[in-house]
């Protein structure tokens, strides 16, 4: 079942010392790309040779005012912005290794990372400065530099003083190819996040692979992702894709509600639009009209497209998504509906230089049209999970990486998704961990125990549905429901909270005592 790839960036192509954020930004100026328009925010326009200047200022004011070094870790807690560009290249160009952060996490999920990761220094968007502050200053062993994008308050420092203080050249560190340029945390079954830690060739196999090989991207392309660029995906589509060719990508700092989606599409006109199933149902759900002739493809990923939102999105929009599947791990989308070659409800096929195996749990494969678990061969895989090498082992087996989907492959050969082999959920394209909602509710004195499934939503989009059993001296009652749903929105991020609750006498549970969420999943 071996696919043979004609496109496969191989390790053996990249250089040994390879420092990737040279490829993405000085390359752009040493081949004529130079007054290309990088980044369009708002009203600014931020020219390759800006963001190289941009970029070599702020790994010079890490490495020399700060003291960075080689290796070391740097959280990026930020809204989508130029500085986002400038934070990221400028660390991977001094060795260190950028941490994109989910911006929508609370402060003891920043505890968890900040201390697994022992990164040094934050760089946080001012807004977000108090997730930051909540947390107890002795609770964080590592970190030692706070820089703000915006106003620094005492104690901290400002990026833009930090900039403009610095040299405009920085020789780039001789990192190998195989050195961790950055890592990107996913979330695990259990709720505690997993470090990915990807390395320096990882994003040019991306961009060779995925965006030249089926968006056939060219430094012509204007590029906006609805997903921010603290998610994998995002960072693809956003960032070091249109950098990859000396593009333009759109960045907007506010939340990607359907007002502000149109507002973007209709001013700044991408080629290439990026967005998660849930946001192009709201996009349908909200009559605004708005011209969308500039965009050449949609994209989507994150979770399963649903058939009628593809439909009705090319209906009224007149724009073709592409569903494709990627994952953290592997860091952008391996198997992917292509031009030519698109069947609405599947996954499409695989991206040239991946190959894919469907097997059952003996390792076998299965026949045409059986489900199985699907493995992934291809070379921008993650190197690891951070100090979790048990975890590792299981997922990475040699030049294979187990994706925890369930799939089938037609006749044709697309294939389709059918379903996780653990029980996380996909809500809005990023993970839920239902362990994680079940401990934030048990935490409330009405609660004796909860089972938290998916449950699809009238656009056939998964969200949170908790099983509740009440303590004694409790019973339910829809008060009691919203009670728990803004308890659990307290604890837990927003889109974690479950949308239903139900209320039941006992949990169906196996003989050693385990919710079993499958059984939950069967009930009408
Ligand atoms: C699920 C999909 C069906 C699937 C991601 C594009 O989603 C991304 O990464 P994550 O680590 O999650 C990976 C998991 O999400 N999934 C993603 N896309 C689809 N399921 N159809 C899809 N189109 O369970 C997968 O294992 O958050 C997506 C690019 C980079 C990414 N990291």
């Amino acid at each position: 079942m071996a696919i043979t790839t004609e496109r496969e960036v191989s390790a053996a192509s990249i250089p040994d010392q390879f420092n990737v954020a040279t490829y993405f930004v000085d390359r752009n100026v040493d081949e004529g790309r130079g007054d290309n328009v990088a980044i369009e925010y708002r009203e600014e326009r931020i020219t390759y040779r800006q963001v190289l200047e941009n970029v070599n200022r702020f790994g010079n004011a890490l490495k020399h005012i700060l003291g960075v070094r080689i290796e070391e870790r740097v959280l990026l807690l930020l809204l989508d912005c130029p500085e986002y560009a400038y934070a990221f290249f400028g660390a991977i160009k001094i060795g260190a290794v950028p941490i994109p952060t989910s911006t929508l996490f609370k402060p003891a999920d920043y505890e968890y990372i900040l201390n697994d990761s022992r990164a040094r220094v934050a760089v946080i968007s001012e807004a977000l400065l108090p997730q930051l502050q909540a947390i107890p200053h002795e609770n964080l062993r590592y970190l030692r530099d706070v820089v703000v994008v915006g106003n620094a308050p005492p104690g901290t420092h400002s990026f833009e003083k930090l900039r403009t203080a610095s040299e405009a050249s920085l020789n780039p560190e001789p990192t190998s190819k195989d050195d961790s340029a950055f890592w990107l945390y996913s979330s695990g079954s259990t709720g505690a996040p997993k470090g990915c830690v990807h390395l320096h060739k990882d994003m040019l196999v991306c961009t060779e692979q995925y965006a030249r090989g089926v968006l056939q991207i060219t430094e012509a392309d204007r590029c906006y992702s609805v997903a921010k660029l603290f998610f994998a995906y995002g960072l693809g589509n956003g960032l070091y894709f249109p950098f990859g060719v000396g593009a333009t990508t759109v960045l907007f700092p506010g939340p990607p509600t359907p007002q502000n989606v149109f507002e973007i599409v209709s001013t700044h006109k991408p080629t290439l639009f990026f967005s998660v199933p849930t946001n192009y149902a709201m996009l349908l759900a909200n009559e605004t009209p708005c011209d969308f002739s500039s965009v050449r493809w949609g994209v989507s990923a994150g979770e399963a497209l649903p058939p009628a939102v593809f439909e009705r999105f090319q209906k009224r929009f007149g724009v073709t998504i592409l569903d494709g599947i990627g994952s953290t791990e592997i860091l952008h989308i391996f198997l992917s509906n292509q031009p030519g070659a698109i069947r609405p409800g599947s996954s499409g096929k695989p991206v040239d230089g991946y190959e894919m195996q469907i097997v059952d749990d003996d390792g076998q494969p299965v026949r045409q049209g059986e489900i199985g678990n699907l493995l992934v061969k291809g070379n921008s895989t993650c190197a690891m999970y951070w100090n979790k090498h048990d975890r590792t082992r299981d997922t990475i087996q040699g030049h294979w990486i187990r994706t925890g989907d369930k799939y089938s492959q037609d006749a044709d050969g697309f294939y389709w998704y059918a379903g996780r082999g653990d029980d996380m959920l996909k809500v809005g394209g990023i993970w839920v961990s239902p362990v994680e909602v079940e401990n934030a509710l048990i935490e409330h004195a009405a609660v004796l125990e909860a089972g938290v499934v998916g449950r699809e939503d009238q656009d056939r989009l998964v969200k949170p549905l908790a099983y509740v059993v009440c303590a004694a001296g409790y019973s339910g009652s829809p008060e009691l429901a919203r009670e728990l749903q803004d308890f659990v929105r307290g604890k837990l991020a927003d889109y974690k909270r479950p949308r239903w609750v139900e209320f039941v006498g006992e949990l169906p549970k196996t003989g050693t005592g385990k919710t079993q969420r499958f059984k939950l999943r069967q009930q009408p």
